[in-house]
């Protein structure tokens, strides 16, 4: 089942770790950043200046492909890494979270959830089953279970039974998974419970009896605040297995993923860098701007002189601006490159600073350059 995929930890420091997943398609280094690439493409970017930016892996979306160009059409294709031509790994997510929060007059039922294409209003059906089903066709390397993740705040009860149906369906996809998987391919079940620390323990004893070869925390990045994820994640990190990566799904701000490092979270991905680069924000080392802004109008500086980043270096803040301003693509494709390079030389610096023994030094560095809190 999962032969030809593993995961070493090389160094923790303090709560952190820095590691490596080992996979047929290559090795992922952990601390990770995944950029998203919903519908087979990393938005506004060329596949080979995202691997150039430090990414190892990228996130493709099963309710996205499946609608369009649909899953079938991906394989006879020659699966995902072909058809975006990257040959590096993929995770994929299982369609559940984007049917909650995209599609039309969705109804959840012990079976699976039915809902309308928010393309064309066509009627489909995501069982665990067939979510496997497409993963597979996809050709994903990091596979998720289908599950159910409620909103925060919810009421103890409704989110305990919640949780136990994405148990029922962590079971599923697991069976599913073993009959339609490729060696070196890989399935993780997914953590919920809200906000509760019982039903998170509950959640991953559950899942962890089912065996994954690594879990991820779903459930969070879901209204509750910066604050309140940190308290689940000091209640919830402490007990997964220490041999196995842990994806928190959907996060995050560059001071939540420190944070969430600080408490022993591996793996990320986030629309963030290029969803806000698209719209004119840009990460810097001294916290985010907006490039629209009129201050940049005449600011020759690039958004950072030493970046090995064309983005980054090449293209002063006045021109971005400009751009921006025009309405012109290169605007977006420059600001989704140059925010993409910090996030992967933010992930970077934490395994270096972990490798080293040194990630509060790490993180006291980025409290004073960002302003931002992370403990
Ligand atoms: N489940 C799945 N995908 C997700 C989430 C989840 O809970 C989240 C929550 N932040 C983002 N993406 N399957």
């Amino acid at each position: 089942m999962s032969e030809g995929f593993s995961f070493t930890v090389s160094a923790t420091d303090a709560g952190a770790r820095a590691g490596v997943i080992e996979t047929p398609r290559g090795d992922i280094r952990t601390p990770a950043f995944m950029p998203v690439g919903t519908a087979g493409t990393v938005k506004a970017m060329l596949p080979e200046n995202v691997r150039a930016t430090g990414a190892d892996i990228v996130l493709g979306n099963t309710y996205h492909l499946m609608l369009r160009p649909t899953a079938e059409r991906v394989a006879a294709l020659g699966g995902l890494h072909h058809f975006m031509n990257w040959p590096h790994p993929i995770l994929t997510d299982s369609g559940g979270f984007q049917v909650m929060s995209l599609s039309k007059l969705r109804k959840l039922t012990e079976e699976g959830v039915s809902f309308q294409s928010h393309i064309d209003g066509s009627k489909h059906m995501l069982t665990p089953e067939r979510s496997i089903e497409i993963q597979c066709l996809l050709g994903a390397d990091i596979q998720m279970q289908l599950d159910e993740c409620p909103a925060i705040p919810i009421e103890e009860e409704k989110a305990r039974t919640s949780m136990l149906l994405s148990v029922r369906w962590a079971e599923r996809s697991k069976r599913a998974f073993e009959e339609k998987s490729q060696p070196g391919q890989a399935l993780f079940g997914i953590v919920q419970g809200a906000n509760y620390e019982a039903l998170r323990r509950e959640s991953l004893e559950k899942l962890m009896e089912i065996d994954f070869p690594g879990y991820s925390i779903g459930g969070l990045a879901v209204g509750e605040g910066r604050e309140e994820m940190f308290r689940v994640l000091d209640f919830t990190t402490p007990h997964m297995p220490a041999q196995k990566p842990r994806y928190l799904m959907g996060v995050g701000k560059p001071a939540d993923i420190v944070g969430a490092v600080a408490r022993g979270v591996d793996m990320f991905d986030c629309v963030a860098p290029t969803r806000s680069g698209r719209h004119g924000q840009a990460w810097t080392k001294a916290g985010a701007i907006n490039i629209k802004n009129a201050s940049f109008a005449d600011d020759p500086e690039p958004l950072d002189p030493e970046s090995p980043c064309p983005a980054s270096r090449d293209y002063s803040k006045a021109y971005l601006h400009h751009l921006f301003r025009a309405g012109e693509y290169l605007g977006p494709m420059l600001l989704t490159w140059h925010n993409l390079q910090y996030y992967q030389e933010l992930m970077a610096g934490m395994r270096a600073a972990i490798a080293t023994g040194d990630f509060a030094g790490f993180v006291a560095e980025f409290r004073a350059a960002t302003g931002e809190t992370v403990l």
